[in-house]
């Protein structure tokens, strides 16, 4: 059997946090005096939250300190937390429990890989966190996406083979982490967007275990 583990990232595949990202980034840029439209956070997707900065900053055409920097990335952290405070499961993608549900019962394990340092938070929020065997998030990690690290570990952890993990990416950073990580990848968006995925499926809507069968086993 090829996959024996299915390592999932969070927002755009579990949940859409993306928007509540952009609405704290967007303030952010506004108080430093730019705006920050919801193509340019297209850029920030999988990326993490210094990284993040790093990129609005140069869309603003502003250089901070670091100390300054870590200021504005708390102070939009703490917006970002008061926004997703409200989550609840109705904020699950369409699909995504059943899969979860179906794999486990086919004996496939499972992780989270996600770079966002509040992940955590938000699978207790939505009421998912026993759906995982392992979660690595971005404080269990010292490289982000594109660097292997996140899907790594969590193989590491669940104690199986990367050339038997398949990764549900949303996000180019993320899809090229499970390359260079030496798994199997399913992008989920647009296939215009997302290079070098083995497939590329719109949602987990028609997902299922059979439909896994008939692409990796
Ligand atoms: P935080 P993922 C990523 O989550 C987001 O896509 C990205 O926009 C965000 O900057 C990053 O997490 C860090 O998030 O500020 O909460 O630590 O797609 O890897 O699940
Ligand atoms: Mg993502």
């Amino acid at each position: 059997m090829k996959i024996k583990a299915c390592l999932f990232d969070l927002d755009g595949v579990v949940v859409d946090t993306a928007r509540y990202h952009y609405i704290a980034w967007k303030k952010t840029a506004e108080d430093l005096g730019f705006h920050f439209s919801e193509n340019d956070n297209e850029r920030l997707k999988g990326v993490s939250r210094m990284d993040s900065l790093n990129i609005l900053l140069d869309i603003g055409k502003i250089s901070l300190k670091q100390d300054q920097k870590e200021l504005l990335a708390d102070k939009k952290n703490n917006l970002y937390v008061s926004y997703i405070r409200q989550m609840t499961p109705d904020e699950i993608l369409p699909g995504v429990i059943a899969f979860l549900d179906e794999l486990r019962d086919n004996g496939i394990l499972i992780a989270l890989g996600s770079a966002s340092k509040n992940a955590m938070t938000i699978l207790e929020l939505i009421n998912l966190t026993r759906k995982f065997d392992v979660v690595i998030d971005g404080n269990k990690v010292g490289k982000a996406k594109p660097d292997p690290e996140v899907f790594l570990k969590g193989a590491f952890e669940l104690g199986i083979d990367p050339a038997n993990c398949l990764v549900f990416e949303d996000a180019q950073a993320g899809i090229d982490a499970a390359r260079n990580a030496g798994m199997h990848i399913i992008g989920i968006g647009q296939a215009e967007n997302l290079k070098n995925a083995d497939f590329i499926i719109p949602g987990f809507e028609n997902m299922n275990f059979d439909r896994l069968q008939s692409l990796y086993f």
